[in-house]
């Protein structure tokens, strides 16, 4: 098989474009050379920690225009050489901590993150939070966002807070890859915590693991919800599972649910595991209505980030993360290409309906697809 058609037929089905894709193609020395003033202005904006900057400038790496996409790509250009500058002059406390978190619907999250986040940004504490909140069902109800605003009240009003809710439309389960870049703009924005939650719905957890430090898991007491998550493979990503609802008449069920997870973290290999930073996933039981064991679930991600930085395995984590995202990129890109090619699309519905009918085998299939846009005049 030739080798681009190889590579199409082994892009995972995760990636698969559900949209128009914000895709920028414009090289990075290309774009720095014509920094527009609009980019210097959100520049300077993100920079000095100005949170309207760093909402514009999320909004520009999201958008799907052209135009827009070349003065995004110009704008994280400079905002990475910002972040190198930094971390030349500051070493490594300059790393920011990257937090996954994820769980089933209601388990508990935004609340979570509300009390850890206010917990964090207090006058004693000080820490800069940024939450980038992603959820799928936003794109059919509309009505998560005002939900998680009132749920995330407190945060929302602290001024060492930031809090996006990403629009979920054209990506994979409500993870775009832009949170990525959504990332990168908060912390050069100075926020030093910077949570990305998910509704737990398959794929998308293994997108957020992939652009996180730290996997934390989210589960509310009993309720079969531990079952679910192992059935789910969840359990090998994370790092901490967070027992949450720790209160009131749930307080015995929690309990319960916090000794099956640690019983059943024995036997799973974790997902940051190694000779040089030998981490067991941790258990840690909370109540994010009264706030209890918020101390404890923030030091033992303190801990994990301790141990990540001594060991080196934070850095190395990162590097390894970037090549993966601009593999996916290219993936991405190709799908389009391809995807978007007439000859390609005079073949598709056929095809996909032999497929279908089990006329035709996936590969088979493939091939005629490739054929015919390796074919195309
Ligand atoms: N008793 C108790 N209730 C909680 C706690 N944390 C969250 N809740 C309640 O659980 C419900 C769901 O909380 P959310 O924070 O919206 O859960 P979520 O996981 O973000 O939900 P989705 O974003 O819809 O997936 C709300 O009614 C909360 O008030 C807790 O620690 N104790
Ligand atoms: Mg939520």
């Amino acid at each position: 098989m030739h080798r681009l058609a190889r590579a199409l037929w082994l892009i995972p089905r995760c990636l698969h474009p559900q949209g128009p894709i914000p895709r920028r193609y414009s090289t990075p020395s290309a774009a720095s050379s014509s920094v527009d003033s609009q980019v210097q202005r959100l520049l300077d904006g993100v920079l000095q920690g100005q949170r309207w900057a760093l909402a514009e400038a999320i909004t520009l790496v999201e958008s799907t225009r052209a135009a827009k996409q070349q003065q995004a790509t110009a704008l994280l250009t400079l905002v990475l050489a910002e972040q190198q500058r930094r971390l030349r002059e500051q070493g490594r406390d300059a790393l920011s901590l990257r937090i996954g978190v994820s769980g089933s619907p209601g388990a508990g999250k935004s609340t979570f993150l509300e009390c850890l986040g206010s917990y964090l940004a207090n006058d004693e504490r000080n820490h800069k939070v940024a939450c980038l909140t992603i959820d799928p069902s936003s794109r059919i109800t509309g009505g998560s966002l005002l939900g998680d605003k009132t749920r995330m009240a407190n945060l929302s009003r602290n001024p060492r807070a930031f809090i996006r809710p990403s629009p979920s439309s054209g990506a994979l389960g409500g993870v775009t890859r832009t949170t990525a870049e959504a990332i990168l703009l908060c912390e050069a924005a100075g926020y030093d915590v910077v949570f990305v939650e998910t509704v737990g719905s398959g794929q998308n957890e293994y997108v957020v693991a992939d652009m996180v430090d730290v996997f934390v898991l989210i589960v509310a007491p009993g309720g079969g919800d531990e079952l679910q998550a192992m059935k789910r493979g969840i359990m090998e990503l994370c790092d901490v599972v967070v027992v949450n609802k720790a209160d009131g008449d749930l307080l015995p069920a929690a309990r319960r649910t916090q000794s099956d997870y640690i019983s059943a973290l024995k036997f799973l290999q974790p997902r940051s595991h190694s000779q040089s930073f030998p981490w067991r996933p941790k258990v840690v039981r909370v109540s994010s209505v009264t706030g209890e064991g918020m101390e404890k679930a923030w030091s033992t991600l303190e801990e994990f980030r301790g141990m990540a930085l001594e060991s080196g395995h934070l850095e190395e984590q990162r590097r390894r993360q970037n090549l993966l995202w601009m593999w996916r990129f290219v993936n991405d890109h190709l799908q389009d290409l391809f995807r978007n090619d007439p000859a390609v699309q005079r073949q598709a519905a056929a095809t996909e309906h032999a497929v279908l009918q089990g006329t035709l085998t996936p590969l088979a299939g493939a091939q005629v697809l490739m054929e015919a846009y390796y074919r195309r005049k």
